[in-house]
């Protein structure tokens, strides 16, 4: 039964189709179906789609469907997350956002709804966030940890930026700074002097955790 659902719901992706992706999610939620397995199988047909794009089957537009598609379910299971999260002590804060230049939210919404699974406050200051941005909500919500998220080769390079301009503002030594997204690899995390990268939402978790010591 569940994995019925689960294949529904990534069907759901990959027919661009918001209501039956919101409906899949419902029964899931319904269901008790882990949230992460949900996210997860969204992802295999995002990714798909996104493959079907660089090979030349697919275009832009197939790339908004499915995003679109996306956008429907992941309230409905960051919901869930909120639900069953609700616990008492927090792990720690996180402030998350996507780089200036950079819109793709998809990847940055799983990693701060599987945080607030693990029990973390999130505070997710959205997508083509500046560095000035970035720094004003360090400032705001002293958080333990920062984490950006870079789609793009182009984009990944304002995450050193926002290192640097922490850096100069006497900042960077009172957050611990995670780094992920298509575009990454650890050696360019390590490169720009990030404290942790992981290429998964899951592991994202577990290495905000890791960071704190918790
Ligand atoms: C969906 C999509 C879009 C949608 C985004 C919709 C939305 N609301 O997010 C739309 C259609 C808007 C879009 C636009 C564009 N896109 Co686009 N897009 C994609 C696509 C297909 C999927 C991205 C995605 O959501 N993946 C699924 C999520 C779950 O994966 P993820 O984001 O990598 O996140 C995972 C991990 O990386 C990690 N993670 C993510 N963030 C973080 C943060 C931390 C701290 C940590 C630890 C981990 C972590 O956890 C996540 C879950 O496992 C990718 C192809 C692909 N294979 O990724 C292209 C892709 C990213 N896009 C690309 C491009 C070029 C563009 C456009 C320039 C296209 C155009 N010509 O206009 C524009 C850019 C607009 C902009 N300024 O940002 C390129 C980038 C190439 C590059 N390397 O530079 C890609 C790779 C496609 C390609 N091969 O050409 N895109």
């Amino acid at each position: 039964m569940s994995s019925d659902i689960l294949a529904n719901l990534k069907q759901a992706i990959l027919d661009y189709d918001p209501d039956a992706a919101a409906e899949w999610a419902t029964k899931g939620v319904e269901q008790g179906i882990n949230p992460a397995e949900m996210l997860a199988a969204m992802t295999d047909a995002i990714r798909r789609i996104g493959d079907g794009f660089n090979c030349g089957d697919l275009f832009l537009p197939d790339l908004v469907g499915g995003a679109d598609a996306m956008g429907a379910a992941t309230p409905i299971i960051q919901e869930e997350v909120r639900r069953l999260g609700a616990k008492t002590d927090s792990t720690g804060t996180v402030v998350i956002g996507t780089v200036f230049g950079d819109i793709h939210t998809i990847g940055k919404t799983m990693v701060a709804t599987l945080l607030q699974a693990e029990g973390f406050i999130v505070h997710d200051v959205g997508i083509n966030v500046t560095a000035d941005e970035f720094i004003e909500s360090v400032r705001t919500h002293n958080p333990d940890i920062l984490a950006m998220s870079a789609l793009m080769t182009m984009t990944a390079t304002e995450q050193r930026k926002v290192i640097e301009r922490l850096k100069d503002e006497g900042l960077r030594d009172s957050v611990k700074i995670m780094v992920g997204g298509g575009a990454l690899t650890q050696e360019f995390a390590d490169s720009i002097g990030a404290d942790g990268y992981d290429p998964t939402a899951p592991g994202a978790a577990k290495l905000a955790r890791r960071l704190l010591g918790r």
